[in-house]
């Protein structure tokens, strides 16, 4: 998840050149409808395929592998699916002009899957908002980072299927969502295996399973962290990477959850003060989108001085030159997009805002609170953040509390300090209070981080085994809201060896 730089100014060209060099920036189109008579394995056929890989704590174990197995011997598989989400998503929801706050986006730029920004001629780069407005009483299941880990998302499946929240990969009730947090491939074998299976679970239920757009659905991450190798050592040419690439331009960046005027905020960095969604929160229809447009960070700096006042002095004059308006050209450029990217504090006594070399800019308690009130529409409040992203393979304070806390960390927790950063779990659960349990109180302005899966680099370094998901229930007003946290183990690896 370490961007060699956090703010890369290499230009989209460098992009198109990779394309290029690969030979695949020309891709036909396939042949209209084809995808209809594509025969999809129901969810038995296809738990039992993903059951036969090795798991990829083993293959991280190995110094290279020429040879991947996969779930899904031909591209056209893939190819067929993509085809049929493309169509989804120029005809379902995104479809309605009176869906989308300040204007559609224009159908042969946005819509046409064959164009891309990163692709000659380019199309703009459009990243979007999304507003997700639930029935009080639904149920919505949130996932963070998989980076390529089938096994753990076939054992969460099949935790849905075993409480009957699932009935194969259809939702059995109306009012059941799933909204997944981003980081779907890289640094792990299966990434193709994981994006089939978002497909396969959007297409069945289309207007109920989002996926957020992480840091790695980026043309410019899948050539640097194994996605690419990983499709190349499966189909060789028949690979198409554009068609990957454009699938990310429909996920949205943030997904606003809630039901009557409370919200969440669900997206798999941090905090983007350079878009306020108010106006989309406020828009009748229930489930509305908004185009990020200009970035107005420098706006907002302005607007609410309070959040360079909260900041770490020493790095109060960077933020204030670095945090401006801008023109998205691309997720990293001309500056990394704060949904997709940055970090929060782990301790309530760390400044309000602030800056890593490598990670982006990190978020304390003042900080996000200045953005989530500035969030508001007209009675629509945010009330907290739902993300991922922030994992390690090294085990340090957030990887400690994301273990102690059963995979999902509520930053700044009134009992935990500085002091504690190396605790123990025992500890981190008894003197410093580390919720832990089941049923989890959501309180106003938090924010909690959804850990990565485990049969992952991070599940190696950190030596865990357990997955996690967590089901929110919403209410008719945010006190009734619950948050239920979920852990299943993952069978394949109950034979590694403790330590791995
Ligand atoms: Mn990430």
């Amino acid at each position: 998840m370490r961007p060699r730089r956090s703010h890369p100014r290499k230009p989209i060209a460098q992009a198109l050149l990779l394309w290029l060099a690969l030979g695949l920036a020309q891709s036909a189109p396939a042949a209209q409808g084809s995808y209809h008579s594509t025969r999809y394995p129901d969810y038995a056929q296809w738990r039992a395929a993903c059951a036969k890989l090795p798991s990829n704590r083993a293959l991280l174990g190995q110094v290279a592998v020429a040879r991947l197995d996969t779930a899904l011997p031909s591209f056209a598989e893939v190819d067929g699916a993509l085809r049929a989400a493309f169509d989804l998503f120029q005809n379902g929801s995104m479809n309605p002009a009176g869906n989308w706050v300040g204007g559609k986006p224009k159908a042969d730029e946005f819509f046409n899957p064959n164009r891309a920004y990163f692709l000659n001629p380019p199309i703009p780069f459009q990243p979007f908002a999304q507003k997700l407005q639930v029935p009080p009483g639904s149920e919505v299941t949130f996932h963070g980072d998989f980076h390529g880990d089938i096994h753990s998302f076939i054992a969460m499946l099949d935790s849905l299927n075993q409480t009957g929240t699932l009935d194969g990969f259809r939702l059995a009730k109306p009012n059941r969502y799933m909204v997944f947090l981003g980081d779907y491939t890289d640094r792990g074998n299966y990434g193709i295996e994981v994006l089939y299976t978002l497909l396969r679970l959007k297409l069945a239920n289309p207007e109920q399973v989002f996926m957020a757009r992480g840091n790695h659905e980026d043309v410019q991450m899948i050539p640097r962290y194994g996605f690419i190798a990983e499709c190349q050592k499966k189909y060789g040419n028949q690979f198409n990477p554009a068609l990957i690439g454009r699938l990310y331009d429909f996920f949205p960046v943030v997904v606003y959850v809630g039901s009557g005027t409370d919200f969440v905020q669900c997206n798999h960095g941090g905090m983007e003060p350079g878009f306020l969604p108010g106006a989309l929160l406020d828009a009748k229809s229930p489930v509305a989108y908004q185009l990020l447009g200009q970035v107005t960070g420098g706006t907002f700096l302005t607007k609410h001085p309070g959040l360079l006042a909260s900041a770490d002095a020493a790095r109060r004059h960077f933020l204030k030159t670095t945090i401006r308006d801008y023109k998205p050209l691309a997720p990293m450029s001309p500056m990394i997009n704060g949904f997709m990217w940055n970090d929060f504090t782990v301790f309530a006594s760390e400044p309000g805002l602030g800056y890593m070399e490598g990670r982006g800019f990190v978020y304390g308690k003042a900080g996000t609170r200045i953005v989530l009130d500035a969030s508001a529409g007209t009675k629509a409040k945010v009330r907290g953040v739902f993300r991922a992203h922030q994992h390690s393979s090294a085990v340090n304070p957030m990887m400690r509390r994301l273990i102690a806390g059963k995979g999902l960390f509520r930053h700044w927790h009134e009992h935990d300090s500085l002091a504690h950063a190396n605790a123990s779990v025992a500890v981190l659960r008894s003197a410093c209070k580390l919720e832990h349990g089941t049923e989890r109180p959501l309180k106003d302005g938090s924010v909690w981080t959804f850990n990565v899966s485990p049969d992952s680099y991070y599940g190696r370094g950190n030596s865990y085994k357990f997955d996690t998901y967590g089901v929110l229930t919403t209410g008719e007003v945010f006190a009734d809201w619950k948050l239920r946290v979920v852990n299943q183990a993952v069978l394949i690896l109950e034979s590694i060896p403790a330590g791995q």
